[in-house]
């Protein structure tokens, strides 16, 4: 431990693990003292080596979920420096996602009849909210390929895709069946056909108001969905909920942890049972119960029924200590960690072991290769590809590296020790990354750790804090501190990517799929949005209104609209220098969109009230910025 004072001597032999995480939250306040502790020497010379200087790239992307404020964020790693929001499931007053016409259809496009009706009773067309807990790229035989990184919605059951090219989403589905998308992994083996996604929440299975408080008649649904095309491949009904899930690196298995395999319906019936389960999901047999029509068909999707005791050529359920929470497939190909969270415990499962349960009645415990105690509150394990694992834990607000192997041996009875060192994390870490740590190339060189808790690292900005994550350097068997970076709700989970990997444009090809649409309808508007244009388009009660931009103006000075129209701005950024984003924002109407270079974006709203209105470029982009604007005339109606 790196600081002198043992976190675990305040909190000495508290009982279950019910109490503790009952109380988690007000323990570290016993802690404010050792915030003081000073940079030991050896930490502050690495921390000066290893942020970049002003100016130097990073070595690494981080890709960060950001939880309850629903977008993906961006990281420079070892720097920590945010380089970028990706709004997703949420709205964005910058951008303009979810008012664009652009981001409106890849929001509703994949939206389901009866989100439609949620909605439209709520006088809404999208959601104003997502929970975007697990950001994962796309693979390539157990490698990132750069190609597209996937994330879900446990709010409002979704599962998103995001473009590396350009980094914006570009497909949005809801997930039906299901209930509040949670755990979320694609596909590493031979590559991601598949993007694996749990269902949390158990739901009777025709959710439509005839069953109600009888959980005996609740199902959870786990999903496959074709990653290519973001449609379902198939789902899986299984018993107990879902909380995070994994898969292989041979394309024959995934996993789930289930938290809940009581089904209880409050804390006291949910942590009833010493064990719970992962439940494992055999790929091929799945593939071929769905070649051979053995489903159900629910809501347009193909339904294999793998609950507990129903055909076991689907799922195996192994039972696991004490609500496990995060699973994690280690690089070395065989290891598979379950962590305990409510047990101290990590378990291990080997998975050359899974095939012989899928052929016999044996034990699905066999497959349990180690299950060594590691600590308080182990949540998620990443690995440095050395043979070490790297757990957090969450009580006990540490990290503990230990050895896979040298866990496995003392399962077998042996007198060794797995535990390599802990180190103090400030507070409470939730998931945890190591570069590359989740794929094949998996290099041990940094770990992060998100640490729910702030407390007192930081000035304090009110009740509201902000939390905490922290950079490690590893150096073989050590860990230190490099870095606290505050974060606005919420470091959820992230994954660290070899620059190498990810190689985004710098401006926008003018043909891209974004503004299909927008570009379809100037074509039949005659209008050439590719060269310098305006125009101003009636049809019926409604007017597009096409302008270009080009620092520091647009072409159009002013436009005139008759009051109650429906009115479209649609702009060109004929700027293709780099950097060189415009954004259109119009005065009083809640409207406005960015405009990145050579990119077309288009909004839509109605012009209710008589008057003059400025429109302006909000995107600093010239030293004419403030110059960059222009009146809207909205005429009043005749009577
Ligand atoms: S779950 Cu939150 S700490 Cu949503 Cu990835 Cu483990
Ligand atoms: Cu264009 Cu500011």
């Amino acid at each position: 431990m790196s600081e002198g004072l043992s976190r675990r001597g305040f909190m000495g032999a508290t009982a279950t693990g019910a109490a503790l995480l009952g109380s988690a939250g007000g323990r570290v306040g016993l802690m404010g003292g050792t915030a003081a502790l000073t940079l030991a020497a050896s930490e502050a010379k690495a921390q000066a080596h290893a942020t970049p200087a002003p100016g130097e790239l990073d070595e690494y992307y981080g890709f960060w979920s950001s939880g309850q404020t629903g977008e993906m964020r961006i990281l420079g790693i070892p720097s920590m420096r945010e380089l970028m929001r990706v709004p997703v499931f949420n709205r964005c007053s910058a951008t303009g996602w979810g008012s664009t016409n652009e981001s409106l259809k890849i929001l509703t496009q994949d939206m389901m009849p009866q989100t439609k009706e949620y909605l439209a009773a709520q006088g809404k067309k999208v959601h104003d909210n997502g929970d975007l807990h697990h950001v994962h790229m796309s693979f390539t035989e157990g490698k990132y390929d750069g190609r597209f990184l996937f994330m879900n919605d446990k709010a409002n059951t979704r599962v998103a895709r995001v473009r590396c090219d350009v980094m914006k989403a570009d497909r949005i589905i809801d997930i039906p069946n299901a209930k509040a998308i949670h755990g979320l992994r694609p596909q590493k083996w031979p590559r991601t056909n598949y993007v694996f996604a749990n269902g949390e929440d158990e739901v009777p299975m025709v959710n439509d108001g005839k069953v109600l408080d009888d959980p005996s008649q609740y199902v959870n649904f786990y999903t496959a969905i074709n990653a290519d095309d973001m449609t379902i491949a198939w789902q899986v009904m299984v018993s107990g909920n879902l909380d995070n899930t994994d898969c292989d690196y041979d394309g024959k298995y995934a996993f789930s942890t289930s938290y809940n395999s009581e089904m209880g319906m409050n804390l006291a019936e949910m942590m009833e049972n010493d064990m719970d389960h992962v439940v494992v999901f055999n790929l091929k047999e799945i593939e071929a119960g769905i070649a051979a029509r053995d489903f159900i068909e629910l809501n347009g999707v193909k339904v294999i029924d793998g609950r507990k005791g129903q055909n076991k050529k689907y799922t195996r359920y192994i039972p696991i200590p004490n609500s496990p929470h995060g699973v994690n497939m280690a690089p070395d190909k065989v290891h598979l960690c379950i962590n305990g969270k409510l047990s101290p415990t990590v378990s291990v499962i080997d998975v050359r072991k899974l095939d012989a349960l899928f052929d016999s009645d044996i034990d699905p415990r066999s497959a349990v290769v180690a299950e060594p105690e590691l600590g308080l509150g182990p949540l998620h394990t990443c690995f440095d590809g050395k043979g070490n694992a790297l757990t957090t834990l969450f009580l006990d607000s540490q990290v503990v590296m230990w050895n896979i192997e040298k866990a496995v041996q003392a399962y077998g009875g042996a007198d060794v020790d797995p535990i390599i060192t802990k180190h103090d994390v400030q507070y409470q870490p939730g998931h945890n990354s190591t570069s590359m740590g989740e794929t094949l190339d998996a290099d041990g060189k940094f770990y992060i750790s998100m640490n729910k808790f702030s407390k007192d690292r930081f000035l304090n900005v009110g009740p509201l804090k902000p939390e905490n994550e922290q950079l490690f350097a590893i150096d073989g068997e050590t860990l230190t501190l490099m870095h606290d970076g505050p974060t606005f709700a919420e470091p959820h989970d992230s994954i660290v990517v070899h620059r190498s990997v990810v190689n985004p444009l710098s401006v926008w090809n003018r043909n891209d799929p974004m503004w299909a649409d927008t570009r379809a309808q100037a074509e039949a508007d005659g209008v050439d949005i590719d060269d310098v244009h305006d125009a101003v388009i009636r049809d019926g009660n409604k007017v597009r209104v096409y302008m270009s931009s080009m620092a520091p103006a647009f072409s159009l000075e002013s436009f005139t609209v008759q009051q109650d129209d429906e009115v479209t701005v649609i702009i060109t950024n004929l700027d293709d220098i780099d950097d060189l984003t415009h954004g259109f924002t119009l005065n009083n109407h809640g409207v406005a969109m960015e405009v990145a270079p050579q990119a077309t974006a288009s909004v839509t709203f109605t012009a209710a009230k008589p008057g003059v209105y400025w429109y302006y470029c909000q995107w600093f982009c010239h030293a004419l910025h403030m110059e960059m604007r222009g009146r809207m005339f909205v005429e009043p109606r005749a009577i």
